[in-house]
């Protein structure tokens, strides 16, 4: 019995059927000794609300990661109150399923609580209040999960591409010691976890000399760090295989894994040179940024197949150096890039089509895995 996972008739007719352990022709059977391949995992997924993204996620992915809902900002929206009844059906989904979880994210300066940095006035706490606070937070959320979760993306975006420090209120109030910090805080909650340094546009120099330098002070203060996550919200052309492939490589000199944590590949144009991820980014819709609201041309989705083609026989190459490779969302209506930076286009940037269906990239991968 094959599963949903080849396109065409033959998925349309097995939707629904199991996806049969052991078939080497199956994405997460065909990638097993290799690394990880997982999916960002949405609330919708989770609680029922789609149904179709959980199917595919249980029958092709090995691992997850939650896409929203372990955000400081939904954890603990008030201080000392805590939310945990969506990450909680997160990690049982996971174990449920015999996936490997990992936690997103403890510190990210977007996405985090007001009161977070500040005091009753609106005024910036001191530096040993909020040091305080991100103790207690990660503390709280990584011994919840404690076993459970193997890995935490401990600081998320915390480099600008220029390879500076990104000048956050978090930043403002800490400077460097932020991210020693959680990383401690995060290791002595659960020392078994491993500990990940999360970042978009890893492919730019700055930003790669950047990481390479706090993953050797976070080691020579004896820190616990396990790997880099280089996120991969990436374009038709931008970054080069090859800056992506300096980056990989300069990362893992270093001693550490290498995590693609973040994949996914825009067909749409860009209304500005765009290497980046950062969420505040927006631009109103017009018309002519969308083109393919109503299908996408076959020119164009052999492009997309090819690029999406040659990452992945990237990260086969370097298989001894990454862990994980993780796709942000299952299927393309799930995808943030719909939204991003202009909201309300029509984007085809995952592995799986709006109907479920593989798209033959998957094929293409799951022979290039092959010996
Ligand atoms: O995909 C996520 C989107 O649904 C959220 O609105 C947004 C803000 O929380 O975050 C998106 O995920 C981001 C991830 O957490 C960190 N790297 C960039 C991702 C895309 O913006």
């Amino acid at each position: 019995m094959k599963p949903i996972f080849y396109s065409g008739i033959l998925a349309l007719s097995m939707a629904g059927c199991g996806n049969p352990q052991g078939d080497n022709s199956t994405l997460r059977s065909a990638l097993k000794d290799k690394f990880h391949i997982g999916t960002a995992l949405s609330v919708a997924q989770l609680t029922g609300g789609d149904t179709l993204s959980e199917r595919v996620a249980r029958e092709n992915f090995s691992a997850i990661v939650p896409e929203n809902c372990m955000k400081s900002m939904f954890l603990q929206p008030r201080e000392g109150e805590f939310f945990f009844d969506e990450a909680d059906k997160f990690v049982g989904w996971g174990e449920a399923n015999n996936m490997w979880i990992t936690g997103h994210c403890l510190v990210w300066h977007s996405q985090a609580p007001l009161w977070l940095c500040t005091d009753k006035d609106g005024n910036n706490v001191s530096p040993e209040t909020l040091a305080e606070r991100l103790k207690s937070h990660i503390t709280a959320v990584v011994t919840r999960y404690k076993g459970r979760i193997k890995g935490w993306d401990v600081v998320n975006e915390a480099i600008l591409d220029d390879g500076s420090w990104r000048k956050s209120k978090l930043y403002e109030i800490l400077g460097e010691e932020l991210i020693p910090l959680a990383f401690r805080f995060a290791h002595e909650a659960d020392p078994d976890a491993e500990l990940y340094y999360n970042d978009y546009s890893m492919a730019l120099e700055g930003k790669r000399n950047a990481v390479v330098q706090l993953v050797k002070t976070l080691k020579e203060r004896g820190l616990r760090i396990d790997a880099v996550g280089m996120q991969g919200h990436i374009g038709m052309d931008y970054p080069a295989v090859e800056e992506f492939e300096k980056s990989l490589l300069a990362f893992a000199e270093t001693g550490v894994k290498v995590m693609i944590t973040e994949l996914d590949l825009t067909v749409l144009p860009s209304p500005r040179p765009n290497t980046g991820a950062a969420v505040e980014a927006s631009f109103d819709y017009q018309k002519e940024l969308n083109p393919y609201a109503d299908g996408l041309p076959d020119s164009v989705a052999t492009a997309w197949t090819s690029r999406m083609a040659d990452f992945f026989r990237l990260f086969l190459k370097h298989q001894d150096k990454i862990t994980r490779v993780t796709l942000w969302g299952v299927c393309d209506d799930d995808s943030w890039r719909n939204d991003w930076p202009v909201p309300g286009r029509t984007d085809y940037a995952l592995l799986f089509d709006r109907k479920g269906h593989a798209k033959p990239v998957v094929d293409v991968i799951v022979g290039a895995s092959k010996p």
